[in-house]
């Protein structure tokens, strides 16, 4: 619904009071900026300040446009179509957010050295706590840099009825069945699922919550003080104050120790924590350096959050130690659980961060060296060896391994370099290499550029978006033959229904590409679901001490994580098969970028925008249009703009459709996981074995898999229908708009003139910029080829 006139009046006003175009504040901006932007060398931040001020003319071009306009038709009673349009598409351009941040997941393995790292680059030694002898972050820690001048923590609580739901399966986990043997007693109580559940609950009530129900522990009163608004924030001048007050939220409290701090007995509430830095010289604002656990958690919103924090990084690093890097069960599944995340989420970009280099045992090393024909004189040669050993290496088998699961033309297969070798104590100490050779300094730079790509790529997309909405005013404005246009126009709308049809055949036959791996993969999963299970119920220490994990797997329909246990997935591990076959397929639909086979989705989407403004060109130059008339080319653009949408429609559905498999699975097996969780009692894990055993062959048998492919075929077809509705409204619009033409509107757009000129005026600025900015880079390069030492680039930003 379009925003009612008094709203907009209402808004208007608010925008003129804005104290953006008074004089002060402009200076105090542009040093604002000037701070924004001191993580970058002097080259970048020139180029950075450039479109800045690109976009921020443009923002207040747009603002000035928007007020003038409301003002002009305030008190017209209807508002012809074409303004509508206008305004709405102006107030959409004005609220759009400046820039999303650009989220970067460290992802790895407890003890990688992921918040070592973190601390490394946001160049603050201990900022964030790390341990060598235990699980030490003990949930999702979110790092980024503000404009305050203050240091910042926001720890996020579970919501009352999200702690409720935990309580709840924590006590059905702690539900002791009565009459037990000698022998299952014992291996009842060595469960770590029931410890730690113990431990939760001790840690929040105290002792003897093991006694309790879940009734009693609703009533019970937590020993901590939990804020209502589930929102502790914690503030402070210096870094070193802040770390201290955060650590006993961040720190994994270990078992058996005392009762710790009154911070530590909300520990089991906390879902995130987020930590602003104040103006940093190495984190640009922008950017969101996440420091993400190996595994969820047993607390189901937890891990759903888990999983959508992967899904949101643009970019993620899997952080391994280099001695476990090669090989090693646990780095194959992280790997794999980013490889998905590419495939569901936005991820883009994926590298391998292999730390702790420093680590290296010289005559270890020596002895089992078997290339290079130098000799080695030194610990520092060896490890700067090794790093380029490592990276030959890693590179190819990643590449490799992108190359099976990804479409080719994936954009992480395009960067050369997807293996990075650092060490943060190094960096520190400086004992062994330098600096340079830590290899920090390379992933802020990387940090860097892909926050100047962002920008480039957004305020390119806005100033011509921006502009495009002038054409429009200027289009009403002109003086074409109305009658001719209203024959044009209605054959347009024939011509645009025959390219929908054909558009629902190509995406129908594109969308046809994934029915043969789905059979194949669902034939696969048949003849090989009772292995995975075996595997799964096996479990490396047999049946000791796994009875109440499993019951836990089937409290948690399938699916239980836990920090200390590892994540175990059944329905996921059941589907597998499924998604090995359709991966590369899967992929291949979604990929962005080059038309190809016909087995990709936008490039079908591409072909029918090109026809369409093909045609209005065509149209234009019957109806006499001028051959470069507004109207033209406001439509083209305008086509561009609202088929652009439909990008991130498809990316947020696809996240969905991926995981439809596995959540198909997982309905089909609730009953027999709910079913498996209340046996209690003698021989209980053998008999909870055997229902899931028994429950899995009868819905593989009632056709579990077949319905898997079903339920995934059917969201793609939604999808295709979204999108067909989603073009079918606009293009609706965009034909009203074209007829819309010599409304009268000529009064209330005389007005906006001068914002016109200005606009065409940063219109033309844009490509000046990227000349601007290639130029500076070339100067840069040359002179870094010219200096003797080589050594990247100048520092003045440090
Ligand atoms: N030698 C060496 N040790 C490192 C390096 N980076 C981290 N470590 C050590 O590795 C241990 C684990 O580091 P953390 O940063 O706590 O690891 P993490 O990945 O955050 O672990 P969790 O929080 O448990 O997930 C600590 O003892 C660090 O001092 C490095 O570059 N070299
Ligand atoms: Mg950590």
């Amino acid at each position: 619904m379009p925003p009612r006139p008094i709203v907009l009046y209402k808004l208007c006003l608010s925008l003129v009071d804005d104290d953006f175009f008074k004089e002060p504040m402009k200076k105090r901006r542009r040093s604002d900026r000037d701070q924004r932007f001191r993580a970058f060398p002097s080259v970048e931040q020139s180029t950075l300040k450039e479109y800045e001020k690109l976009e921020s003319r443009t923002r207040r071009v747009l603002s000035n446009t928007y007020q003038k306009l409301i003002q002009s038709v305030f008190l017209d009673d209807s508002i012809p179509n074409g303004v509508k349009y206008l305004i709405n598409r102006l107030l959409a351009l004005i609220e759009k957010p400046s820039l999303d941040p650009i989220y970067i997941g460290f992802f790895g393995s407890t003890g990688a050295g992921k918040s070592s790292l973190i601390n490394a680059i946001i160049q603050q030694a201990m900022f964030l706590p790390v341990s060598g002898e235990s699980i030490c972050t003990s949930c999702i820690v979110q790092v980024s840099s503000g404009c305050c001048e203050q240091y910042e923590a926001k720890i996020h609580l579970l919501s009352n009825q999200e702690w409720k739901q935990e309580l709840k399966n924590l006590t059905k986990l702690l539900h002791r069945p009565e009459q037990l043997g000698r022998e299952e007693e014992d291996a009842w109580d060595r469960d770590d699922a029931v410890e730690e559940a113990i431990w939760k609950l001790q840690m929040v009530y105290g002792n003897g919550v093991e006694r309790k129900s879940y009734e009693e522990l609703l009533r019970a009163k937590p020993k901590g003080k939990i804020p209502t608004s589930r929102v502790i924030t914690l503030k402070a001048e210096e870094a070193g104050e802040l770390s201290l007050k955060l650590d006993p939220y961040i720190r994994t409290q270990r078992r058996g120790w005392d009762e710790g701090s009154a911070e530590t007995q909300i520990w089991p509430l906390i879902k995130l924590v987020e930590v602003t830095l104040p103006k940093s010289e190495l984190i640009p604002e922008g950017i969101v350096l996440v420091d993400i656990p190996g595994t969820g958690d047993f607390n189901s919103k937890r891990d759903e959050m888990w999983r959508k924090t992967i899904d949101k990084c643009s970019v993620i690093w899997l952080i391994s130690d280099i001695e476990r890097v090669s090989g090693g069960r646990a780095h194959e599944d992280l790997l794999n659980e980013s490889i998905k995340a590419c495939q569901r989420g936005f991820c883009r970009d994926m590298a391998l961060v292999v730390t702790k280099t420093d680590k290296l045992h010289l005559p270890e090393y020596l002895r089992e060296r078997k290339v290079g024909s130098q000799a080695i004189q030194s610990q520092r040669e060896a490890v700067l060896e090794r790093n380029e050993m490592i990276k030959l290496q890693r590179n190819k088998v990643l590449k490799e391994k992108l190359k099976r699961k990804l479409p080719t033309d994936s954009r992480v297969l395009e960067d050369s370099e997807l293996v990075y070798t650092v060490s943060a104590q190094e960096y520190w100490q400086q004992a062994l290499l330098t600096e340079e050779e830590t290899e920090i300094p390379k992933l802020r730079e990387y940090i860097r550029r892909r926050l100047l790509d962002k920008k480039r790529r957004m305020v390119t997309k806005y100033v011509t978006e921006a502009f495009g909405l002038f054409l429009l005013t200027d289009s009403f404005s002109c003086t074409d033959n109305l009658q001719n246009e209203h024959l044009h126009v209605s054959g347009l709308r024939r011509f645009v229904e025959e390219k929908i049809q054909l558009l629902e055949k190509a995406i129908d036959q594109c969308f046809a590409h994934i029915v043969q791996p789905l059979q194949e993969g669902v034939q696969n999963a048949r003849s090989s679901y009772r292995q995975i299970l075996g595997v799964c119920l096996v479990r490396s220490r047999g049946n000791q001490g796994f009875h109440q994990t499993l019951k836990a797997v089937c409290l948690k329909n399938g699916i239980y994580a836990s920090r200390t246990l590892g994540r175990i997935d059944l329905n996921e591990a059941i589907t597998q098969p499924i998604y090995e076959q359709i991966d590369p397929v899967f992929g291949g639909i979604f990929r962005s970028g080059k038309p190809s086979d016909g087995s990709a989705l936008m490039p079908h989407i591409d072909a029918f925008k090109r026809s369409l403004q093909e045609k209005m060109t065509e149209i234009g130059i019957r109806n006499g249009w001028k051959y470069d008339s507004y109207k033209k080319s406001f439509l083209i653009q305008e086509i561009s703009a609202i088929l652009g949408g439909l990008e991130g429609h498809i990316l947020r559905k696809k996240r969905r459709i991926y995981e439809s498999l596995s959540t198909s699975v997982q309905n089909d097996l609730k009953p027999c996981y709910e079913e498996a969780a209340q046996i209690t009692g003698k021989k209980a894990c053998e008999r909870m074995k055997d229902v899931l055993r028994r429950g899995l062959d009868q819905q593989v048998d009632e056709g579990m898999f077949e319905r898997a492919q079903e339920r995934m075929q059917h969201q793609f077809h939604q999808l295709k229908n979204g999108i067909t509705e989603k073009v079918k409204g606009s293009v609706t619009t965009m034909l009203t708009l074209a007829s819309s033409q010599g409304d009268g509107l000529y009064k209330e757009l005389a007005d906006v003139k001068s914002e016109c000129k200005e606009m065409e005026k940063l219109h033309r600025s844009l490509r000046e910029v990227a000349e601007n900015a290639l130029l500076r880079r070339g100067m840069q390069d040359f002179l870094l080829r010219m200096s003797p030492s080589k050594s990247g680039p100048p520092k003045t930003w440090i």
